[in-house]
């Protein structure tokens, strides 16, 4: 009897750790739309390898500066720490003399020498994906006047890349210069019907009416451009209404495709210069610009340096070779962001629904079956309290910060958000008794079980007791 009650005392027990520590929407395979895009620019990211090291010159912001494959494999634990689940590098391919930035192809079938071999390549690949990431490659699309046969050079190099290295797939730049219809064949012989490779279409001069025609062409992404400025804007100076950006947002999330959101890359003065032109303060800026790229739909694409605060002008001042000398407070909530993404279906496959809006001030809601989050950024020069009625939430919840140990509870009618000025946070929308039933429920019948316990012991005990 003693023996069968313990084994229930401890069965309720296992119970008890599963349901707490094991989440389901953490071990399933990930799909793209759960991804977060680290981009770098392989010559600034990280020289490895000082033997490929050809005419470099650091102090020249037009010549190389000696980044490399192997430079990269060093630095991918430091990139995993942070949650980054996809690295995407600047073009390999072999650059006319002087393109750093890759952009220059001259040769779509070899890796540029300063960057390394394609067995290098191959073991980055490989580095990448013991580590649960994967990795995609810039493709960009020279104009048709430099490049003979240029529609057949990216077919085929494609084609060839894809079969030779286990990249997981390609962000095609500058997808303009070539037609819709080449588009559409391209995908068909490299895209369509495979899920885990992934194939997305850049335009730094697409207006959304025009990317919007490449929706249907075979891409499973497209790099949402047209968000950038109205993003940049919202969040570069305080007090700002943020209610364009919203209603954008809201339009685009019924994209029959995935769309990717970024704030910086090789095109752009950096995001870091332009709010210290405002004169906001870049530190607790990122973390409000952030916080949003992070809970809005579109994938989050982070250029390399964002952790670093690097600042820069127009290209190519915008490229400094990265500094590895990173604030361990902003790698911290680079990597909280990370996390609470990864385990939110809400933030990655959930609706967005605005419910405050005031200069800078805002609340929205993602909401993905049973799951809700909420967002409150509060990109303005005041305290602020907000108070969201229980009709446009829920009854009977409560609010739980991921960032800080926030928790609201509702009064009557509604709750009360408060958010300090030019301060975040990220609440799940949780039952208001703060425990599952389950858990609650596992508790009681472990304590029942302990008192029969005890009962039993006392009497087989007093049992014994001779008369
Ligand atoms: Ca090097
Ligand atoms: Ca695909």
């Amino acid at each position: 009897m003693i023996k069968k009650i313990i084994g229930i005392i401890l069965c309720a027990q296992l119970l008890l750790v599963h349901s707490t520590f094991v989440r389901a929407d953490q071990v399933e395979e990930r799909s793209w739309d759960n991804e977060i895009i680290y981009s770098l620019m392989i010559d600034r990211f990280s020289d490895g390898d000082s033997t490929n090291n050809i005419d470099i010159n650091r102090r020249d912001p037009l010549s190389f500066h000696g980044g490399d494959f192997r430079g990269i494999i060093d630095r991918l634990d430091y990139l995993q720490k942070m949650n980054f689940t996809v690295i995407q590098l600047s073009s390999i391919f072999a650059n006319r003399e002087g393109g750093f930035h890759g952009e220059w192809v001259k040769d779509y079938f070899q890796p540029d020498p300063h960057f390394g071999t394609v067995d290098e390549l191959n073991e980055l690949v490989d580095e990448v994906h013991k580590r649960n990431m994967k990795i995609i490659i810039e493709f960009p699309i020279m104009p048709k006047e430099e490049y003979s046969d240029l529609e057949d050079a990216v077919l085929n190099s494609a084609k060839w890349w894809k079969e030779n290295t286990s990249i997981d797939g390609f962000k095609m730049m500058n997808i303009s210069e070539l037609s819709l219809e080449f588009w559409k064949l391209f995908n068909k012989e490299l895209n369509v019907n495979e899920e885990s490779f992934f194939i997305s279409a850049a335009d730094q001069n697409l207006t959304a009416d025009e990317l919007s025609l490449y929706a249907d062409a075979g891409f499973d992404s497209l790099v949402n451009v047209p968000l950038n400025e109205p993003l940049r804007y919202a969040f570069a100076k305080l007090d700002r209404p943020l209610e364009d950006l919203m209603s954008l947002e809201q339009q685009e999330n019924s994209y029959p495709i995935m769309l990717e959101a970024f704030l910086d890359n090789q095109y752009l003065k950096r995001y870091t210069r332009e709010m210290i032109e405002q004169e906001t303060y870049p530190g607790s800026a990122w973390k409000r610009v952030l916080t949003y790229l992070y809970t809005q739909p579109n994938i989050p694409v982070i250029y390399y340096g964002t952790e670093t605060g690097m600042d820069g002008s127009s290209a190519p001042d915008n490229t400094p070779l990265m500094s590895f000398q990173a604030n361990q407070e902003m790698l911290d909530f680079v990597s909280k962001l990370g996390e609470v993404r990864q385990s939110q279906k809400a933030l990655t496959k959930g609706t967005l629904e605005l419910l405050y809006e005031k200069d800078g001030m805002i609340v929205f809601k993602r909401e993905y079956e049973s799951d809700t989050v909420l967002v409150a950024i509060n990109n303005t020069t005041e305290d602020q309290m907000v108070r969201i009625p229980k009709n446009q939430l829920a009854n009977d919840k409560e609010l739980r910060g991921f960032l800080e140990d926030n928790l609201i509870r509702s009064s009557d009618k509604e709750y009360p958000i408060f958010v300090e000025r030019e301060r975040m946070e990220i609440f799940k929308v949780v039952d208001e008794t703060g425990y599952n039933l389950f858990f609650i429920l596992a508790i009681f019948i472990v304590f029942i079980l302990f008192g029969l316990f005890l009962y039993v012991a006392w009497k087989r005990g007093k049992n014994r007791i001779p008369e």
